[in-house]
């Protein structure tokens, strides 16, 4: 377990803001699909006197005297996070998913280049091409999206717009879509318009770890990830390929082209996380984040709460709750009151603004490492309903709050006592 004595004596105003966090997540249920909660050995490792070394270059080829420790670690989480994708390089030093999206777009794209990516609005991301991020003031950003009436990828628009916009790059991968991403489809899609396919699996990635979801490494020809989502690593990034020639150019790329000394703690982490990622309990761990979220889902569908899509075939949903009459910002607020963590989405064919929203993303990866079956999320489910129906009824949030921390005292934190 981490022991804050050390802080508690050094710093009372830093230490009594993280004792309230882990009381807030040990009392609260995780419910934000990027988040998990890492093991006591990831937390002991990021915690480590490997915060102190600089270590620019890579293992063997460093900028600084010293490193001969820090390389046995960065080689240990490489040749872990190949194995465990299957995946010919990789490269382990990017700081977080965003960084390792600017760092694998620039290793083959230049300023100006046309790219075409899920729109954000619709369940993409940020750095694939929203004109307030790098991605959008940098290249010139199209994008594809899902269908409004059964909130699927439509492949079809895809390529329609493929061929209209004959971007240099496509972007595959999503942070709030709740089905299975048809990689190869995107390839052949790529293939017919000459472009260069990327794969953001920073969601998925445990699952595709864990062979819960069809993989993106040989489809895309470079795929990027976080290892802190399913993954259950620290928060940070990676980006692989199976060509060299374009492994080279990443590496070039994200030093010296986007970083200066990669964070050989975080780094650490990570290596502890991918080995832990490599045990067969870990297949079993994803296997129940999937029916987890399968379970919750028709939980509340049959309580009459739109899901997107009908269900989900991964970690996450989206729920409509405008149908409910009310926005999802004001469902996220209210959710956080009685200890339950979501956050408000955008939903397909969106009608309120981008800050309101209609929809709210749920997750399951935190609450199935805390060891949530499928009848615990049900009852969240259940309890989530009767918040979002009465969101002004004090009486029935109390009793929610109350019914959220006895559910919660039957399951532990790791890394808390
Ligand atoms: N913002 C993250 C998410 O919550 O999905 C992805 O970077």
């Amino acid at each position: 377990m981490v022991d804050l004595d050390i802080l508690v004596q050094a710093d009372p105003d830093v230490a009594a803001a993280i004792q309230k966090e882990q009381r807030r997540q040990k009392e609260g249920i995780e419910l934000i699909a990027s988040e998990n909660y890492v093991s006591p050995a990831v937390l002991t490792a990021v915690g480590t006197v490997l915060t102190n070394k600089y270590a620019e270059g890579l293992p063997g080829k460093r900028y600084y005297g010293g490193c001969e420790y820090v390389d046995i670690v960065e080689n240990i989480a490489i040749d872990r996070v190949k194995q465990l994708f299957g995946a010919g390089f990789a490269n382990v030093q990017p700081h977080s998913g965003a960084s390792a999206n600017l760092a694998a777009f620039f290793s083959v794209l230049n300023p100006g280049d046309k790219i075409l990516g899920m729109n954000l609005s619709e369940g993409g991301h940020l750095t694939h091409g929203k004109d307030v991020n790098f991605s959008g003031r940098f290249f010139d950003a199209h994008f594809y999206g899902v269908n409004h009436e059964t909130g699927l990828l439509d492949y079809d628009q895809v390529l329609r717009v493929a061929k209209e916009v004959r971007p240099k790059a496509i972007i595959s991968g999503a942070s709030a879509y709740s089905r299975t991403i048809d990689f190869k489809r995107f390839r052949e899609i790529a293939d017919e318009v000459g472009a260069f396919l990327f794969a953001d699996i920073a969601h998925i990635a445990g699952l595709i770890a864990a062979g819960e979801h069809p993989t993106a490494v040989g489809q895309a020809h470079i795929v990027t990830s976080t290892a802190h989502k399913t993954l259950r690593g620290p928060r940070s990034g990676f980006i692989m390929t199976n060509d060299e020639e374009l492994a080279a150019g990443i590496d070039k790329t994200v030093f010296p082209g986007m970083q200066g000394g990669p964070l050989m703690h975080v780094i650490a982490g990570k290596a502890v996380a991918f080995g832990e990622a490599l045990q067969p309990s870990y297949k079993d761990y994803a296997k129940q984040i999937r029916a987890n979220a399968a379970a919750m889902a028709k939980a509340f569908e049959d309580r009459g709460v739109p899901v997107i899509s009908g269900g989900t075939d991964n970690h996450l949903f989206l729920i409509n709750v405008n149908e409910l009459g009310i926005s999802g910002r004001k469902a996220e607020r209210i959710l956080d009151t009685v200890g339950i963590s979501t956050n408000r989405n955008t939903i397909p064919g969106e009608t309120r603004s981008a800050f309101q929203t209609s929809g709210l993303r749920i997750g399951t990866p935190a609450v199935t490492t805390r060891g949530f079956q499928e009848s615990d999320v049900e009852t969240v489910a259940d309890l989530m309903v009767q918040v979002l129906r009465n969101p002004e009824d004090e009486a029935v949030l109390a009793s929610v709050r109350q019914n959220v921390l006895n559910l919660t005292a039957n399951f532990g934190v790791p890394g808390l006592a």
